[in-house]
């Protein structure tokens, strides 16, 4: 039961990179907003994912806003990968810096929106028993803030103490001297089980799927380096804003097959030595699309890990089989290295699978595991899962998850159709996953606040992607996946990490410099595939 229904012009779902610069911009534009937060600070996935050794895996000085230049001069990174504690330093110090504490309500999750058709207004209902009003709906809900509940028979029988690294604790857990078990070996595992190895007395890692994984080459930034490139900044920015993934880097100009085996070899050594998520998918322009050139890089991938771990059994179980690059590839400091400890064992799922979680710790096919400790790194329900946990309704009556029946769509990963006045951040049909999030948050972002501007300028106050958009954007979007290898790994790019999901791929694998300007042609033209309209429903674009 509501006991308010204020009354605001728009309101925002989440309070991390995207929720906060919304924010900024919906007030630039001289809105009431609202960013509705269910944790009790802004951080978001840096204010979740506290597990040892996360950090981001796209450089600090990438990873970061770009549309205040004071910001950028005030704040220096100080590692090359900034730790997560650096990180919700930075979204804390945003927050304070431009006083955007004042409208964000935290510890609300929101329930539920409802499209009143008749005044063309959501009505957002929360977990405090209030509602908002608001013309605008601005789903800044994350693609990895949904985390995946634990589908392993037996999982609340355990005696012993249970983390999941997406809602780790934020006192810390102190492994010393404890025997624990690690689920996962994503980039969230691949991070952690490297420092959880420093602590514990027994190290466990139950695998069932080896990832690829790249040297981070973490280092110290000197102040006096970031102040250069702080200074260079617009050209930097520039660069990753009309890249593929967002970062500034030149894009490679050769095919794999294009050089010879020597200048091959040099090249994948060069960027394993560079160290990063690009280490090798930059050295060839065709990795993602040939399967003999992605293969010549996965040889190269499954070499290093045999040169680095030590028995041989293990690094076989670690060398992963699929295309490299189609699951998100990891970045690590000392993963592989682990291995060669005495406290580590792996366990290889695919030779002895979990027959269930019991009291005392894990059952194989093969033996029982003792643990004091089991440590969930199993993801997220990524892309649509914190939009479905909404029960959102549009037009009709009609849900979002009945629309999303058969996967999502979208009309530019930005909009829905039947679902007006709803915009979403990095929504799937859109880059957002395979870049530098924040350089596509921050397209997202303004792409929406000038959409807005062009609203209000026009005296308009309803817009909504068309059926046509839309269809035409998932057929252009998938047809562009499937000429790439991504959609043939068992990725949660494609939902087949939770159970029953449809099995859709759901990114737009173009490139953000492309994306970018595709949406701004959708804008020039008038904002081609939406229907803009006042209450009174004049003033149409299809
Ligand atoms: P989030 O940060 O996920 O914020 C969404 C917020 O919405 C959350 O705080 C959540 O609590 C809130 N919310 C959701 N539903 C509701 C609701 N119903 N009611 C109220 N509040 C709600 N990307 C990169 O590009 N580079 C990296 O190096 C990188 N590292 C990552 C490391 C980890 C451990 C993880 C999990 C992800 C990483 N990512 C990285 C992706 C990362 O999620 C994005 O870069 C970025 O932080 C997303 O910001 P966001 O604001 O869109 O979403
Ligand atoms: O999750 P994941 P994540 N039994 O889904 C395993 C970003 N991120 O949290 O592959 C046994 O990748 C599962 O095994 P399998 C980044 O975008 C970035 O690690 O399904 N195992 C897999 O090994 C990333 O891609 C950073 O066979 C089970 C693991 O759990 C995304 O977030 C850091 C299982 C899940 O891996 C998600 O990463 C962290 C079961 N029942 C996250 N269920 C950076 O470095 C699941 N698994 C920046």
């Amino acid at each position: 039961m509501s006991t308010e229904d204020a009354e605001v012009d728009a309101v925002v779902v989440g309070a991390g990179f995207s929720g906060l610069y919304m924010l900024v911009r919906l007030r630039e534009l001289g809105l009431r907003a609202v960013v509705v937060e269910r944790g009790d600070d802004v951080g978001g996935t840096w204010y979740w994912n506290r597990y040892p050794g996360a950090r981001c895996d796209i450089e600090s000085l990438d990873y970061c806003y770009s549309f205040s230049p004071d910001l950028l001069r005030e704040w220096v990174w100080s590692e090359r990968y900034a730790t997560q504690p650096e990180i919700l330093r930075y979204l804390n110090h945003v927050a304070d810096r431009f006083d955007l504490r004042r409208d964000i309500r935290f510890s609300t999750r929101v329930e539920a929106a409802r499209f009143d058709e008749q005044n063309s207004t959501w009505t957002v209902s929360m977990s405090d028993g209030t509602s908002l009003r608001a013309r605008f709906c601005v789903m800044a809900v994350g693609n990895l803030s949904e985390p995946k509940r634990p589908d392993i028979p037996g999982f609340t029988s355990f005696a012993g103490e249970t983390y999941h690294t997406a809602l780790w604790p934020r006192e810390g857990v102190d492994f010393t001297g404890k025997r624990v078990g690690v689920i996962g070996t994503g980039s969230s595992g691949i991070q952690a089980i490297p420092r959880i190895a420093e602590q514990a007395e027994a190290l466990f890692v139950f695998q069932r799927t080896p990832n690829y994984s790249m040297p981070a080459r973490n280092t110290p930034l000197e102040p006096g380096y970031v102040a250069d490139v702080v200074a260079g900044y617009e050209g930097r920015r520039r660069m990753a804003r009309e890249s593929d993934a967002g970062v500034p880097f030149p894009a490679a100009q050769q095919a794999t097959f294009e050089v010879s085996d020597e200048e091959r070899e040099r090249r994948y050594e060069e960027g394993w030595a560079r160290g990063g998520i690009n280490s090798l998918s930059y050295a060839f322009n065709d990795f993602f699309t040939d399967e003999e050139a992605n293969q010549a890089a996965q040889e190269f991938a499954r070499r290093k890990i045999s040169e680095i771990v030590r028995d041989p059994e293990t690094a076989a179980s670690l060398s992963p089989a699929h295309h490299i690059g189609t699951k998100r590839t990891c970045v690590d400091t000392d993963y592989f290295q682990t291995y060669n400890r005495d406290n580590v064992t792996l366990v290889d799922l695919r030779k002895q699978p979990i027959e269930a979680i019991t009291e005392g710790g894990i059952r194989t096919r093969d033996r029982d595991y003792s643990l004091d400790c089991l440590v969930f790194a199993v993801g997220f329900d990524a892309m649509t899962g914190a939009l479905r946990a909404i029960d959102i309704t549009g037009c009709g009556g009609r849900t979002l998850t009945e629309a999303w029946e058969e996967g999502p769509r979208t009309y530019l990963g930005l909009a829905v159709a039947g679902f007006p006045n709803m915009f979403l951040v990095t929504g799937p049909g859109s880059p957002g996953v395979l870049s530098n999030m924040v350089v596509s948050i921050e397209q997202h972002v303004d792409w929406i606040a000038d959409c807005l501007r062009h609203l209000q300028e026009h005296g308009l106050d309803r817009i909504e992607a068309t059926e046509a958009g839309q269809d035409a954007w998932v057929a252009y979007v998938n047809g562009l996946a499937d000429a790439t290898l991504y959609p043939e790994a068992a990725s949660w790019y494609v939902g087949a990490n939770i159970p029953g999901k449809p099995r859709v791929f759901m990114p737009y694998v173009n490139g953000c410099g492309n994306y970018r300007r595709e949406c701004d042609e959708v804008a020039r033209n008038d904002y081609q595939g939406f229907t803009l309209t006042t209450a009174d429903r004049v003033g149409t674009s299809a």
